[in-house]
């Protein structure tokens, strides 16, 4: 069976851009060996509290089965709590480059303009990969934002290859279409992707917000003077952004949505929409709940912690032993 390992920080609330990519992962469990991870490692690059990055690490654990992740099928772990990744990252941060992680998008705007930046901050990539080369990953789902730090944990381990022979699977990107909701745009500017760090409320709807934000955010989004319900990224992007996300949570097609709509304005759009997401907010909200009250989340982890501990030893094990580290 094929592999797949994604991680996504504990950080902010998940919102639907968030969670359709989410969704994606719910799909991969069929068919593949999917490794999740919480990457809190990832999040203290930046400054974090303390007692709300532990809540939200469970939280966010919470969610994934929320909304489908079933522990039968998939390894769901915390990152931190298997420390071979942070070893890991130490070795490949000497097979790195300070050229290469200087060339990354993401390091030069969260560094732009700050007085102070952690060598975290800089190494981030480097962990991101030690992530992925830790479980024999074949592929990777990611957005835009991430390709990069994928392309250069595939420059590592071929690096890495090269020099000791045959040690890493070089993973392979999967980027899902914008037709399947890759890219979920705010509410208050169709032109800008959705956020966790958009200050504007309504520019976003999370996972667990209530019926009546949910509301105010659809019905005040942005959309165009010319009234015809049709999904055109270019001329469109407000109302496409709204029929990718009916779309997303109906199962129906766009071109459906569109005959549907037909002779209809885009109030009765967002109504139906208010409508449709509610109803699939209010269940995953009700399950959330019940995981986190039973404390079946920690059962969860703890059982994906000792897989992810299983699997991963075997790898460092492997390098450790190319590069002349003793593993008795
Ligand atoms: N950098 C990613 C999170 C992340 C990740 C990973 C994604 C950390 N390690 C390994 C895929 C594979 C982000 O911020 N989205």
């Amino acid at each position: 069976m094929k592999r797949v390992f994604s991680g996504v920080q504990p950080t902010g609330q998940i919102h639907l851009g968030n969670y359709i990519t989410m969704k994606n992962f719910v799909k991969q469990q069929e068919d593949k060996d999917c490794i999740y991870c919480v990457v809190n490692m990832h999040s203290i690059t930046l400054p974090q509290d303390p007692v709300i990055l532990r809540d939200r690490t469970v939280e966010l654990a919470a969610l994934y089965l929320a909304i489908g992740i079933d522990p039968k099928k998939v390894t769901l772990f915390v990152q931190s709590q298997v420390s071979a990744h942070a070893e890991l990252a130490w070795i490949l941060n000497c097979f790195s480059y300070m050229g290469e992680l200087n060339r990354m998008t993401q390091f030069k705007d969260k560094s732009a303009g700050k007085d102070v930046v952690t060598t975290g901050l800089f190494t981030y990539p480097v962990l991101m990969a030690a992530d992925i080369l830790l479980y024999d990953t074949h592929y990777v789902p990611v957005g835009n934002d991430q390709k990069q730090h994928l392309e250069l944990a595939r420059d590592i381990a071929i690096r890495f290859n090269n020099k000791f022979g045959e040690t890493f699977v070089v993973p392979e990107p999967m980027i899902a279409k914008v037709e399947d909701g890759a890219r979920i745009m705010a509410f208050d500017d169709p032109n800008q992707k959705m956020s966790k760090s958009n200050p504007n409320e309504f520019s976003k709807i999370t996972l667990l917000d209530t019926p009546s934000k949910v509301k105010k955010s659809i019905m005040r989004a942005t959309t165009d003077s010319d009234m015809t319900i049709k999904y055109d990224l270019i001329n469109k992007p407000g109302v496409s952004n709204l029929l990718t996300i009916y779309s997303q949570f109906s199962g129906m097609r766009i071109s459906e949505i569109e005959s549907k709509y037909e002779n209809e304005g885009y109030g009765s759009l967002k109504k139906d929409l208010v409508e449709i997401v509610n109803q699939e907010l209010s269940k995953i909200q009700t399950e959330y709940n019940r995981i986190l009250e039973s404390g079946e989340v920690l059962d969860v982890l703890k059982a994906g912690r000792e897989r992810a501990h299983e699997l991963s030893t075997v790898v460092l094990d492997r390098v450790k032993n190319k590069i002349g580290f003793l593993t008795f």
